[in-house]
């Protein structure tokens, strides 16, 4: 095989991906294009008005490459990346990974402790952030233990990125890497603990591309994706730049606040084919639709993940627009999406079926397979899980094990193979002896047409029992009143198990999210 190539062998059933003895996966991701045809092609389109071709990618992506050797970064060397979306966040990945060095993006979200962390754990010798970030990542610098020999501002004058790489050469070989060595980290916030650092190899991004990306999204080259999910997480890192870069797709970024007015915008301005959110936006945008009607014919598939989304959203969603929402679940360590509803093949409240690629079981509390139907732990094998935590051997212990990965996550298959989420390990109630999935309750609770958002978490009753207790957001805070709670309570009591209704109801304006708007249920607890 020639060097840095990837062949699949489409005539199987479960198509298999080799790879090259010699791999660097720079080079089907950027250089391939420009021999593919693609050089004057837009790779890039940004919601400020900047254009930028395959062939301007690669320069660039060159360029920094040889910026980051001169300054005398060299292979297996780490850089952060507090970076917002935008074109340089494409250069500095790529280029940092075609000369061998591990770039790391990182939450832009996130506070100067958690920044300090991350400089010390990684033990970067780069850390590179947007002006935005600065107030949060130089006092991280000065506080860390580990000095980083470079640490730049790239949209400043002195410092930007444009000028630093504008003198190095517009070519460069990609230094000789392997499938299966260390290609770039992401860090995962844990609900607890410490974040950690999934270590991700050249071989993964084809993988989820292929997998996930081409088999079961059915992106192509003329597609035009629009992802109102970050860069920096790995759900947005896939969607925006792996997938469309893969197929020689464009993706169109926006370095701003997601809010339904500035995506709705972007999508009308910029015309997407495929549109990945996230369920707290898709609601978010749906009560602004009760004002706007955008433009959305573009769109020909929409995306959902990052939590399970509400059967309601999914068919309020299809009302107002008659697109459905493709949801389906992926996690960090994996990189991307391994269960996943299809535009072809979808069962709504449900994740869907596996993702061509990977596999899956459910285990029970004496770590034995569950039955068809009941309910268990999921662990899930597949090409593209991280190979380890970064210098954690503990938690990677305790996370992979034979190549199965423990998503923490409680799920039951049905009889059509469809997967159910029943929520995270840790936010699953026992009710009188029971499981009781805090996302039933949820979804219930917003079919009420006065209901925004649910969050449903175990608090104990005077018996010091564990019962339901509901937090909501209403679509018009002056919609409370006990006749209100009443109705609640009924809606819960006819459509759910007798020992599922909530005992408590408590309004709110919003509930404590991560910062990828992930609800915190054990901070309601
Ligand atoms: C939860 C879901 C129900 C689940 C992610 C797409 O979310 C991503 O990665 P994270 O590491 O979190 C992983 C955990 O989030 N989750 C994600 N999607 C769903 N739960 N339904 C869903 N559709 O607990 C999982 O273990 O932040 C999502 C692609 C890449 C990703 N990293």
């Amino acid at each position: 095989m020639e060097n840095n190539s990837v062949s699949i062998d489409d005539s199987r059933d479960d198509p298999q991906i080799r790879f090259s003895d010699i791999f660097n996966v720079a080079v089907p991701f950027i250089d391939r294009h420009l021999k593919a045809g693609r050089s004057g092609k837009v790779a890039i389109r940004t919601t400020s008005g900047e254009e930028i071709t395959y062939k301007e990618l690669a320069a660039s992506v060159n360029r920094c490459g040889n910026y980051f050797k001169s300054a005398g970064l060299s292979k297996g060397d780490r850089i952060l990346m507090v970076v917002k979306d935008c074109p340089e966040f494409f250069y500095i990945f790529w280029g940092a990974i075609k000369v061998g060095i591990i770039p790391i993006p990182i939450n832009t979200l996130l506070r100067a402790k958690d920044y300090h962390f991350i400089i010390d754990d990684s033990e970067c010798t780069a850390i590179l952030y947007s002006p935005e970030y600065k107030d949060e990542v130089e006092p991280a610098i000065k506080m860390a233990k580990n000095n980083p020999a470079h640490c730049i501002c790239i949209q400043e004058e002195n410092s930007d990125l444009a000028e630093l790489i504008a003198d190095h050469a517009p070519d460069l070989n990609a230094v000789e890497t392997k499938a299966d060595d260390d290609c770039f980290f992401l860090y995962s916030s844990g609900s607890t603990g410490n974040p950690k650092g999934a270590v991700h190899c050249h071989k993964d991004m084809v993988y989820t591309s292929r997998h996930y990306g081409v088999e079961t999204l059915g992106i192509q080259e003329d597609d035009v994706v629009f992802s109102a999910a970050k860069l920096f997480f790995a759900y947005g890192h896939g969607n925006a730049m792996h997938f469309p870069l893969w197929v020689g797709a464009s993706t169109i970024l926006f370095d701003g606040r997601p809010t339904p007015d500035t995506i709705f915008d972007a999508i009308e301005k910029y015309k997407p084919t495929i549109y990945y959110g996230v369920p707290t936006l898709y609601g978010a945008q749906l009560l602004s639709m009760e004002q706007r009607t955008p433009d959305l014919s573009s769109v020909r598939i929409c995306v959902s993940a990052g939590e399970a989304l509400p059967p309601e959203l999914f068919k309020r969603w299809k009302e107002k627009t008659g697109l459905i929402i493709l949801d389906g679940i992926g996690s960090t360590e994996i990189l991307h999406i391994f269960i996943s509803n299809r535009s072809d093949d979808y069962c709504l409240g449900s994740s869907g079926r596996m993702v061509p690629g990977y596999d899956a079981k459910i285990l029970g509390d004496d770590n034995n397979p569950v039955k068809q139907g009941d309910s268990g732990k999921l662990w899930i094998k597949g090409g593209s899980t991280a190979r380890c935590y970064w210098k954690n051997p503990e938690k990677t212990a305790q996370t992979m094990q034979d190549g199965w990965l423990n998503t923490g996550d409680t799920y039951y298959q049905d009889e059509n193979g469809y997967y159910h989420y029943c929520g995270r390990n840790d936010d699953m109630l026992k009710v009188g002896g029971i499981w009781c999935s805090p996302f039933e309750i949820e979804a219930k609770l917003m079919e009420h047409p006065n209901v925004l958002e649910a969050a449903v978490v175990g608090a104990p009753d005077d018996q010091n029992l564990i019962k339901p207790k509901a937090y909501l957001i209403l679509k018009k805070a002056e919609d409370k009143s006990e006749e209100l709670e009443k109705e609640l309570l009924q809606l819960c009591k006819k459509g759910l198990a007798p020992y599922k209704y909530p005992r408590w109801f408590v309004f709110s304006d919003d509930f404590p999210r991560t910062a990828t708007g992930k609800i915190q249920r054990f901070r309601l607890r």
